[in-house]
């Protein structure tokens, strides 16, 4: 039986024991696998406990939320990912199953039980043979093709033909919405796809990237033209998460919709957000994570959001948020959305 207390409870002692729990996992998990956990070169050995330490993250990170979804979904991501770096495919599960036991006898009887039926979800994950990373550029939108296209002239090098085709669209008539999320967000999502499957570099994803923040900037014209409606936000990332593009998409579209917006960007320190909040008497606060050990952050924040003395209304979104549905409450948010569209109607609403 999973309760509440005892999740939370499992995942303060897995991170506060966490470079224990590596190092013990590393070592069991050389021996099943025929290893001389003594003989191993140090790097190596550094690598694995250090992979280990994301495993426990997230598992801690699922417990803090209590939600096993956030564990699933990263064994689930995980497993593409050794399978396109050619590991074997007894590590994930093996690693899996050592953390179990591990975990379990050094947890108290309680606690361990919790983990345990978190793990025993992921291991169903990790022992997926086939496991694929579909395309993101499949969808029944009709500016699939563009998006096709666009990726095509991007991983060609060819950032002057991939801005004017975007242009030359717009011009065409396709909405700056629809570019945005049928377009870039499927392209970037795609180029995630890529680079987890091996089939693109890390200094091409990185130009992809630059590409589309430059392009969106060149929309930029169509953007900050609609008519004002004396509403203002402050949106950013939470401390330490360096994915921007999302929350910028955000602050766009609330800038199409007449909000005016004050954009901060990656990684901003709690108390600079909370600074922002405060000079820009921002209504609405939205903040972004991607990567799930950066939720509690997101807590943090919220809670010093919420000791101001005039609190504006906090939203909250990006990948984590999208996998757990409950999360935005876990965070202590009034709101959250699965993309940009959705997120002006929920700001709207929650400042009505
Ligand atoms: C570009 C990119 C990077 C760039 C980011 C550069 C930049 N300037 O932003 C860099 C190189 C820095 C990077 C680093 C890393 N990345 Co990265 N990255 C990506 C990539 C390819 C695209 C991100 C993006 O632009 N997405 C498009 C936007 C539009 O989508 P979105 O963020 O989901 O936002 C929408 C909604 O979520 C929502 N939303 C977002 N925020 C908010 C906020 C509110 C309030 C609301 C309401 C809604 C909302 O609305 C948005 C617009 O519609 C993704 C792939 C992916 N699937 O997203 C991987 C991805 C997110 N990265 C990944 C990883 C693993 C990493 C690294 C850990 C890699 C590493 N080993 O170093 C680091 C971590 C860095 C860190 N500390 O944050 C993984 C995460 C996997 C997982 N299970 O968590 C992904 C999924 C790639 C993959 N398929 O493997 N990355």
């Amino acid at each position: 039986m999973i309760t509440e207390s005892n999740a939370r409870m499992a995942s303060v002692a897995i991170s506060s024991r966490k470079a224990e729990l590596a190092a013990l996992i590393a070592d069991d998990v050389y021996r099943q696998l025929g290893l001389d956990p003594a003989a191993c070169r140090i790097e190596d050995r550094e690598k694995s406990e250090r992979d280990i330490g994301y495993h426990l993250n997230y598992l801690a990170d699922a417990l803090w939320a209590e939600d096993p979804a956030l564990f699933t979904n990263y064994v689930a991501w995980a497993n593409v990912l050794f399978s396109s770096m050619n590991f074997s495919p007894t590590v994930l599960p093996t690693t899996l199953e050592v953390t179990r036991t591990v975990v379990s006898n050094l947890l108290p009887l309680d606690l361990a039980g919790v983990s345990n039926d978190y793990v025993i979800l992921g291991l169903l994950e990790a022992n997926e043979k086939d496991a694929v990373a579909p395309s993101f550029l499949t969808g029944d939108s009709p500016l699939t093709d563009l998006a096709a296209q666009y990726l095509s002239l991007l991983l060609q090098g060819q950032r002057h033909a991939a801005v004017q085709l975007i242009l030359d669209a717009v011009r065409q008539g396709a909405s700056v919405s629809d570019i945005y999320l049928d377009v870039f967000q499927q392209t970037q999502k795609e180029i995630g796809r890529l680079w987890q499957t091996n089939e693109i570099s890390v200094a091409q994803e990185h130009y992809c990237t630059a590409v589309t923040q430059f392009t969106m900037s060149q929309l930029y014209p169509y953007i900050f033209t609609a008519v004002r409606k004396d509403r203002r936000m402050v949106a950013t990332s939470v401390g330490g998460e360096l994915h921007e593009i999302g929350i910028r998409m955000v602050a766009d579209f609330f800038e199409l919709n007449g909000w005016d917006t004050y954009y901060l960007g990656a990684n901003t320190p709690t108390e600079s957000v909370v600074q922002a909040v405060a000079e820009n008497g921002a209504d609405l606060v939205a903040i972004s994570a991607t990567l799930t050990p950066h939720v509690q952050k997101v807590a943090n924040l919220v809670e010093a959001i919420r000791t101001m003395k005039r609190p504006p209304r906090v939203m909250v979104g990006g990948y984590p948020f999208n996998i757990s549905k409950n999360l935005w409450r876990i965070v202590g948010a009034d709101g959250t959305a699965g993309d940009a569209r959705q997120a002006v109607q929920t700001g709207e609403r929650l400042v009505a």
